[in-house]
């Protein structure tokens, strides 16, 4: 759901400042990570794969290809109230985007065209969280 959405995107978030020196991402490309979600933000930077990158394996939820971590994504999805009512629909999409991309080498700008494909598939699944409902959550992280 967008509720349990919000709460993975805020915690999530939180690993953003970590990763920007070493992923380049400015502030003027993205300033916080809860504005993903903003009708207007276009996911197109190079940046933004390489810190997505980062920020995931924070958490541990890619594989040494940098492909999603099928177990540990459903475990760290799951660990969020009602956890289990998301991480089915999530790791399904996001593996649905990554077979799309599969023959991109650079796992920058692979992971960024996942991370666009996640999007867009998120909202037409009706788990995209609006921003005033991240930020609702935010301070619980
Ligand atoms: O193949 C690369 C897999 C990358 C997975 C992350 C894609 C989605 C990232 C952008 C949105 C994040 C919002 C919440 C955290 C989800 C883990």
């Amino acid at each position: 759901t967008a509720e349990v959405m919000s709460h993975v995107t805020a915690h999530f978030g939180k690993a953003l400042e970590e990763c920007r020196d070493e992923s380049g991402l400015s502030p003027e490309i993205l300033e916080e990570f809860q504005h993903f979600w903003r009708e207007d933000f276009e996911v197109v930077h190079r940046e933004l794969g390489c810190a997505i990158i980062c920020m995931s394996n924070k958490f541990s939820l890619l594989q040494d290809d940098s492909r999603m971590h099928h177990v540990n994504m459903h475990d760290y999805v799951k660990s969020f109230p009602n956890g289990h009512m998301l991480s089915e629909t999530l790791v399904t999409l996001i593996h649905n985007c990554e077979k799309q991309y599969d023959s991109l080498t650079d796992d920058c700008d692979r992971v960024v065209k996942v991370a666009a494909c996640f999007k867009v598939d998120a909202k037409k699944e009706g788990i995209a969280p609006e921003v005033a409902m991240i930020e609702a959550v935010m301070e619980k992280y």
